[in-house]
């Protein structure tokens, strides 16, 4: 299938190594990932759902251990430790290979080592990138297919050129005869690596099939490997939802947006305006790669093809967008499966089908208190599917992007939205996103858990860098006035006897509304220590009873819980030491004198 001499000598390499049974070339093609579903379901691997109500669609539950992405075991590895930065796990990159190798050493044994050419970004897009997955796992075949484009057509554009290498195994040899479980993967923790050479384009994952550790074009290669270029080659990989908004008027503008997990960026992405005239379209709901063009106007496109969404809460009431995004062709995991061959989750929007087997293979029982579907469960769904998808999703050009948004769940201090002075403001914003974790939740010390540009566990060098990487493209903007403009928004503020005081979801856009209006010069906006926040009356709240009486607290900048704000600030800065660049300094000491 190809003549590329790097990627045929990798690939005899890595069977050398690992010792399959066999080496296949995956031609993404229709014919194969039917035969491969068909031998997952022949193995007990996966369960063909129901014709009638999933449409080529299959269910697998993974090994109980094996259900997330694992943050402790993922590394940066650098020649110098300070590169991977104070938030990351590092090893010396020799180091982690010699290591790494000897897991990798006969971990085929028994299986099929699948060559998986895949591109993150349309075919052919200037921006996207190449990269090629060998797995010993189907069903990573199988996601890929949908995640990114996929086969044969990716080894055409990639001719002699050079690609992305990405090793994964599931670290499951198999002995002759032995029976393979239905989901094989590293029985320990300590034995799964996620390995990222960012000096050398590298991916190395070993011992877990699930999501992020597995399908390597996401997390690994379109945030980790893709921010390390970006920094060298002067754009942004960001871990950013894309959306076009159209007003009223007929104004159409796309923005991109920025939360730590479980903040709702799936739902934002695909939300169904409550105000009539306003349409929500969807570009991508994870990753943004942004680039400015020949005439300044910073673009972005979706590096993915599909959605990897968390399946628990999504009902016809709170995205029905991502739901219908998912009637067909979809790969669900660890979700419920009903006795009529449908699936079922938490927060789907009816009650569980008695006979539900759970994603433990268990009968479902909901008397004992076990879920039917893990938290994490996810439907992967291609997003040609998605009823709100924009019609310029993959445009090879990518959108133009008018604005940026930051946001966390900040019950106090934060307002439902305020607006940045200027780009370097802007990147300060980014580099202080939090959200607050109370102590029981996930023994973390009560309080604000930070993570920069919603990047914490997806950086691929040093955060303090990275903070310099955003101020240096708006410094390097071919024309400064073209740039987004910047943006915080937080849904999630309380009051002081904790009712929330915005409703969210589809009314959020009510508050993109006002960006809209910001970025087309249309409303003013008032001054405050922190930025720039709206006049009540910009902010359409038509409809909304006993809303006006909550629009003052809920847009507050109150000095003294900005003063404790800024002793945290202090805290977080204090970590990047020498690699904090000078303008976060400048952005924080101009916050405090400005409170003061
Ligand atoms: O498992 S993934 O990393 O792909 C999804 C996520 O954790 O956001
Ligand atoms: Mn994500």
């Amino acid at each position: 299938m190809t003549n590329n001499k790097k990627l045929l000598d990798w690939v005899n390499e890595w069977a050398s190594v690992c010792q399959p049974d066999n080496v296949y070339w995956c031609d993404g093609s229709e014919e194969e990932n039917q035969r491969l579903l068909d031998e997952m379901v022949a193995s007990g691997a996966a369960i063909k759902l129901n014709e009638k109500k999933r449409p080529g669609s299959y269910a697998f539950n993974s090994d109980p251990s094996d259900v997330a992405r694992v943050e402790n075991r993922t590394f940066i590895c650098t020649e110098k430790k300070e590169d991977a930065g104070p938030t990351n796990n590092w090893k010396a990159p020799a180091e982690m290979k010699a290591e790494m190798l000897e897991s990798y050493k006969g971990c085929m044994k028994g299986r099929t080592m699948y060559v998986i050419p895949f591109s993150m970004g349309p075919l052919g897009s200037n921006i996207a990138k190449i990269g090629v997955e060998i797995s010993d796992s189907a069903y990573v075949v199988v996601n890929m297919r949908i995640m990114t484009r996929m086969g044969k057509a990716v080894l055409d554009v990639l001719g002699d050129d050079d690609f992305i290498p990405c090793i994964h195994s599931v670290g499951s040899p198999l002995e002759p005869g032995q029976q393979d479980l239905r989901w094989p993967c590293a029985s320990n923790i300590d034995d799964k690596y996620i390995s990222h050479f960012p000096e050398t384009n590298e991916i190395w994952s070993f011992g877990s099939g699930y999501g992020g550790n597995a399908l390597l074009g996401k997390k690994c290669l379109a945030l980790r490997i893709a921010s390390t270029m970006a920094k060298r080659e002067g754009w942004l990989a960001e871990h950013m939802l894309i959306m076009g908004i159209t007003n009223p008027q007929g104004a159409k503008k796309y923005i991109a947006a920025a939360f730590p997990s479980a903040c709702g960026k799936t739902n934002l992405a695909m939300l169904i305006p409550t105000i009539p005239g306003y349409t929500v379209e969807t570009v991508g709901d994870d990753i943004a790669w942004m680039k400015f063009d020949n005439e300044g106007v910073l673009r972005a496109i979706n590096p993915e093809a599909g959605f990897f969404g968390v399946a628990p809460m999504t009902s016809v009431e709170t995205n029905p967008n991502a739901l219908h995004s998912a009637d067909k062709n979809t790969i669900f995991t660890n979700v419920g499966v009903t006795p009529d061959g449908d699936v079922w989750w938490e927060g789907i929007g009816y009650d569980c089908p008695a006979g539900t087997i759970n994603w433990k293979n268990k009968l479902h029982d909901p008397a004992s208190g076990e879920l039917a579907a893990h938290p994490n469960a996810r439907f992967t769904a291609p997003a040609s599917q998605c009823p709100c998808v924009d019609p310029a999703w993959e445009d090879p050009a990518g959108v133009p992007i008018s604005a940026i948004l930051f946001g966390g769940r900040r019950p106090t201090t934060v307002p439902l939205v305020y607006q940045a002075f200027d780009w370097n403001h802007g990147t300060f914003m980014g580099s202080i996103v939090g959200s607050e974790v109370t102590a029981a939740a996930i023994g973390l010390k009560a309080g604000v858990r930070r993570d920069p540009f919603a990047m914490l566990p997806f950086m691929g060098y040093n955060m303090g860098d990275y903070f310099g990487h955003w101020v240096s493209i708006g410094e390097n903007a071919p024309d400064k006035s073209k740039l987004p403009m910047i943006f915080n928004v937080n849904w999630f503020r309380k009051s002081s006897d904790g009712k929330w005081l915005w409703p969210g979801y589809g009314e959020n856009i009510r508050v993109l509304g006002w960006i809209i209006d910001r970025v087309l010069g249309n409303v003013d906006a008032i001054e405050t220590p922190i930025g720039l926040i709206p006049k009540k009356e910009d902010i359409n709240i038509e409809g909304l009873a006993g809303q006006a009486e909550l629009m003052d607290d809920l847009l507050a900048v109150d000095k003294s819980l900005w003063m404790d704000e800024c002793e945290l600030i202090a805290e977080h800065q204090a970590q990047f030491g020498s690699s904090l660049p000078a303008e976060m300094k400048e952005q924080f000491e101009n916050l405090k004198s400005r409170l003061a």
